[in-house]
Order: structure tokens, then sequence, then C-alpha cells
């Protein structure tokens, strides 16, 4: 082009022609920029990365990623929420999507999982009655990523089956800190195949290196309102400042005695299987040290398939795997537009790979030669069958009439929910029925409410009590007559979200508010001390231009107090000179910056800000310490005493 500032004119004041092919071409393009959204997990964020396995697991398994602990197999994580659209916040309650492309010597092998280890529904029939239950009501296009609603509820209260992940979804796993601190489940039960055609039934697992972490609703609220890309911003900014997310691969592996001993079915993804009756087995690392050069044409043309499996990985027979297996291969022929999208730079697999698929929308390669069919005798080079190196299923025996059933042993709906909400620390299960409140409160039509309120009285009756307490209803639980009583089955402490890792301040977020005259030593001091620890260090001014210290000398500062507010960091520091300590404590954001910071139990250090610590009423408040005893104390992160 050797304009690209003007259209083509008939006069320098006159109509644009129709004969502008670049004013064409340049808008034809711009309009059909979007593609369609992914219908469910639209909003989502990725990395790249590898996975190492620890030892080789060939005992098990013929899949090549797993047989060499000096291999790195390159891999692309994508993390989203599942309700709302892409444009939706970070912060709702919802589950979290953890899908891994494993860009395998033998193919691509796609772990699509979620981070919560079990899911809503048994059947793929009724995925698109859960999801439009979930999404915006049909009729008023609202609420957009969120499930405090009516038709939310309604599904549910009729559906015993999602009690089990709802009790997931209301508890602080649906609102973690950051997507590098959050576990992962591949939710179904797979099988393990070795060289030998032996199989064994797996669950795959992630397990965050860094440990994991939750916000308060409060919080969750308040930075859906602070930074709208606050989990995006935070998985680009950590791999940009070398903070790289490790997740452990944990598989527990059993076999066909065992599953038939189990006191669920296997098959059944509502019920998960604990972990002291098959115990994790950690394989391999994965680190996303990259950030997507791209977003669309990585993050968002990235095309997940649980039907992407190596050698070595077979299905089971999940109902909902099942379903799966068909429905992601063809959303992206509506998504990406025809089936080349396997030909897009971020599908591609890295081996060498051929096939005899020709045409089709958007064909990228140009094959040569007259064979695109097998058998032929006219190309010695094209692709055959592989009996040694090829796929192959399993041959699990199966019998049986063809029937529309669900089997008995999925009926009890009961008896995991009540594990689950009995097996956490107390605060989670408040936080529980904190959530159910809040939820509950949003439904309109009370005859939900009451079912609901029936059906947490099933799960545990005290959960019951306190939601129907809470709501101002108790004694209206509708009575509910289980398909299967709920059975009082051993606890599983390693469902639990808090005190399961070690503390840790590596990859936290921390937040040092540096107010005018602050004394410069101790803020050096402790900068140095934070990043010794692992932390994250964003240094907060009254101004964007920079904080002065008590020496005179001016710091740079990352934010401004007016857009950084306490609720985006795990831990907080205000520092300030008598001035400056006048300065904040008349200032709203930072009285502001200070309460939030201790109605979210966060361990808070002080110096100088005396006047400000009146201000918010930190006086004797448990967490809240000197300078010198602040790394410390936040590693272990919220102040739960603090917590009414
Ligand atoms: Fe998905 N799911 N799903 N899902 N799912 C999609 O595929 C579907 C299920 C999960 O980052 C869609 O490419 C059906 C369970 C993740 O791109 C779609 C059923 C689990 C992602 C689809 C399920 C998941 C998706 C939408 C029931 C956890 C995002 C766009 C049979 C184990 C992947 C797309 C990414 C995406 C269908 C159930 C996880 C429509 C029919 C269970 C992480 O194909």
């Amino acid at each position: 082009m050797s304009d690209n500032q003007n259209s083509l004119r008939a006069g320098t004041r006159g109509p644009t022609l129709l004969e502008d092919f670049l004013l064409m071409e340049k808008i034809t393009h711009f309009d059909h920029e979007r593609i369609p959204e992914r219908i469910v997990h639209a909003r989502g964020s990725a990395a790249h990365g590898y996975f190492q396995a620890y030892e080789s697991l060939t005992g098990v398994t013929r899949a090549a990623f797993l047989a060499d602990p000096k291999l790195k197999t390159p891999v692309f994580a994508r993390f989203s929420t599942v309700a709302g659209g892409s444009g939706s916040v970070d912060l709702p309650r919802d589950v979290r999507g953890f899908a891994v492309k494993f860009y395998t010597t033998e193919g691509n092998f796609d772990l699509v999982g979620n981070n919560i280890p079990v899911f809503f529904i048994q059947d793929a029939i009724k995925f698109p009655d859960l999801i439009h239950a979930v999404k915006m009501e049909p009729d008023r296009g609202y609420p957009q990523a969120a499930s405090a609603h009516d038709t939310f509820w309604d599904f549910i209260s009729l559906m015993p089956e999602a009690l089990h992940t709802v009790m997931w979804a209301m508890s602080d796993r649906a609102i973690p800190r950051s997507l590098r601190m959050m576990e992962g489940f591949g939710v179904h039960t797979f099988r393990l195949v070795n060289a030998a055609g032996e199989s064994t039934f797996v669950k795959f697992h992630w397990r965050p290196v860094i440990g994991t972490s939750a916000v308060l609703w409060d919080e969750a609220v308040k930075i859906c309102g602070a930074d709208q890309d606050y989990h995006r911003r935070d998985l680009y900014e950590a791999i940009a400042k070398g903070h790289f997310p490790e997740f452990e691969l944990g598989l527990q592996i059993f076999d066909q005695a065992t599953a038939d001993g189990l006191e669920f079915d296997a098959l059944d993804p509502t019920k998960l299987v604990p972990e002291e009756v098959v115990p994790l087995q950690m394989v391999g690392k994965m680190t996303l040290d990259r950030n997507p050069d791209n977003f669309f044409a990585e993050t968002e043309q990235v095309a997940f398939c649980p039907s992407h499996v190596v050698p070595g990985i077979d299905f089971s027979d999940d109902p909902l795997l099942q379903g799966r297996l068909h429905s992601y291969l063809d959303t992206q022929l509506s998504r990406l537009g025809g089936p080349n999208f396997h030909q897009i730079p971020i599908n591609q697999p890295k081996c060498p790979f051929a096939n005899n698929q020709r045409d089709g929308h958007m064909q990228m390669a140009v094959p040569k030669g007259r064979v695109n069919y097998e058998p032929n005798s006219l190309d010695p080079a094209a692709p055959r069958e592989s009996p040694e190196r090829g796929f192959q299923t399993f041959a699990a025996p199966v019998t049986g009439a063809k029937a529309r059933v669900r089997s008995e042993s999925f009926a009890d709906h009961y008896s995991q929910p009540r594990m689950f909400y009995r097996s956490v620390t107390p605060q989670e299960r408040k936080h529980m029925a904190q959530a159910l409140t809040f939820e509950l409160g949003k439904v309109e039509t009370l005859a939900i409410r009451q079912r609901v309120l029936g059906h947490l009285d099933m799960i545990a009756p005290e959960l019951g009590a306190a939601v129907a307490k809470a709501l101002g209803m108790p004694g209206e639980a509708q009575v509910i007559h289980p398909a299967m009583a709920p059975r009082d089955v051993a606890l599983s402490p390693a469902v639990r979200l808090y005190g399961k890792y070690a503390p840790t301040l590596q990859g936290r977020r921390v937040g040092l508010l540096l107010g005018p005259g602050f004394d410069g030593t101790k803020a050096k001091e402790l900068e140095a001390e934070l990043k010794e620890a692992g932390a994250m260090v964003t240094r907060i001014g009254l101004q964007a231009g920079g904080a002065g210290d008590s020496d005179g000398k001016r710091w740079p500062v990352d934010g401004a107090l007016a857009g950084t507010p306490s609720v985006l960091f795990e831990a907080v520091a205000i520092l300030a000179g008598a001035t400056g300590d006048a300065m904040l404590a008349a200032d709203p954001d930072a009285v502001g910056f200070a309460m939030d910071a201790k109605r979210h139990l966060k361990v808070i250090a002080l110096d100088g800000v005396d006047s400000l610590a009146d201000r918010a009423d930190l006086g004797g408040v448990v967490g809240v310490v000197e300078v010198g005893e602040f790394v410390a104390l936040a590693k272990h992160g919220k102040v739960w005493k603090r917590e009414k």
C-alpha cells in the first residue's frame, strides 16, 4: 500500500470509490475477525511449557511421553471459567477448566480436565440441559457468569446426581486466588495400557507445586470490579517475571478387582476415588514457562478433544466421557470452520504425521502425488496402518442388551457430598454454607429454595439447618425421598483445600503501600526478604508517578492506590512517615485498603502509620505485625483466627 491513511476518492471531498479494493480487503478481514466463542469455557487463559516424567512408567503404559524421564514433552495448557462469555470476569463462582495438550512424539494427547474432581451429571445426554440452566436465562439475557439464579437451582434441585459437584462449586475451590494455585483433575476414570496389552484404570490429577490458595467471596466480588482480568493478568505476569507455574502430575492407578471393591462405581463421574483408598503416585511435572505470542492464534484457536489420546492411554465406559468423545470434535467444526482445524499451528502435532485426508475448508497443506487412498501399490511411501505402533483399543469385554438405562450402581447421590462436606476444614464448611445461603438468596422461586434445603438436609442435617437459618427459613425444607438413602462412608481428608501444602510465599502477590516519607531502609529490607521468599511484590504509591521515602528519594511504583486495592494481594504492608500517615488516614482509598485487608484475613505489616491504623481499627487485631515479622507470618496465608 502506498497510502494506508486514506481511502480512494473521486476528488478531495468526493465519494469513496467501489474500486478501492484495498479498503474492501482490509475492512472485510476486520469484519470477520471473530469466530464463535466456545459454548462453554469461553473465557480462558493459556501458556506454553513442557512436561517431564520422573521415571519410566512402561510397566503400566506404553505412552512414550511417560516412558523416558529425559524427554521434555511440549505442552499448551488452557485454564478457563465455564459459564461466562469470553469477555466475562475472571472471578465468578465457577468450576475452572484445566486443559492440557501434550505434543508427544506419537501425536497429541489432550487431558481436558477441571479444577474439581467430579462433574454435575452422569450421562452426556444431560449436558445441554445443565449448561442451558446455568447460562444466562434465555428471555432476559442475564445473569452473566453466575449460578446464583432460578434456572440453575431449579435444574439442580431436580437432579440430585449434581449435588456432589454443587458442593465443590460452593466451596472455596470455585474462587481460586490464582490459576497457578489450583489442583486439576481428569475427572473420569481412564485406562492405561502397557506394551503387553495389559490394562489398569487410572485417574489423573494435577497438583500445584506452590500449593493452593483461594479468595473469600467478598474479595472475589471486589476483584471483579478492580480487575476483570485478574487471573489472566496474574498468569501472564507471573510467567513474564520468571515465576513459572509448576504442576505435578499424579496418578491413581487401580485394577479391575479394586474397581469392583469400591463403594461407588468407578465409571460414575459424580464420584471420586478417595486418595485414602487408592493413593496418588506423583509421576512427573509440568512447567509453564512461555506466554502465548498471540492470544487469538493460540489461546482462542486451540482445540482440545478428549478423543485425542496416544497409544497407552484409553477410555473407560464412563457414559459422560463416551459422550465427550464426540462433542469436542463436533464443536471444533463449527468454531474453527471445518475439518482442517488440526492444521492450525497451535493444534498441529509436533511429531511427523501423515494421512490420506484431503481438501476441505482452509486446507493449508499442498499434498503431492496421485495417491490419497489405502491400500495402494503406486506409492510405497504413502501412510499405512502400523499394527505395532498404531493406537489399539483395549479389548474390554462388553455384554448386555441395548437399553436407555442408568446403572443401579450410580444411584447414591448423597453419601459422597456428605463425605466431602464432613471431610473439609471448619472454615471450608462455613464458606460452603455461606455460598449456599448467598446463591439461594438470589433464587426468587420459594419452592426451589425449599427443595434445595431438603437436599442439604439429606447431605448433612447440620448443613441444611445452618443454611435454612441463615436464609430465615428454618423448618421450611421440602422432604426428599431419595432413591438410595445416604451412607456414612469413611472421611477423606485429602479433599481439603487448606492445610495440605507447606506454608510458602512462593509466587504469592504481596502489596507494599508506600505512603509519603516511608522508611526507605525498612522498605528495602522487606523487599529483599520477600524476594528471597519467592513472593511477587507490587509497590503502590498515592500517585502513579512514584513514592518519596524519608531521605527524599523517589521510588518508582507499580500502581497508584486508587486502582490497586488490597484485594489484589495475599498479604500487605503499609509504610509511611508522619505526614504520609496523616495523608493516608484522610484518604478513603487508604482506609479501605487497610480495612479490606483486615476483613479479608490478610497478614498486615504496619510501619509509621498509627493514625491510619486507628482509622481502620487495626489495634489489637491478630495478624497485624511489625515489618520484621511479616514474611514469617504471611507464609501461612490467611489469618483464620480473625474470621468471625
Ligand atoms: Fe467440556 N466442552 N463437555 N467438560 N470442557 C467443551 O469444547 C462437553 C466436561 C472442559 O480450554 C467444549 O472446544 C460435553 C467435563 C474444558 O478449550 C464442548 C460434556 C469436563 C473445556 C464441551 C462436557 C469438561 C471444555 C466447548 C458432557 C472435565 C475447555 C468448546 C458430556 C473433565 C477446553 C470446546 C479449552 C470445553 C462439551 C463435560 C472440561 C462444547 C458434551 C466432565 C476444560 O465441546
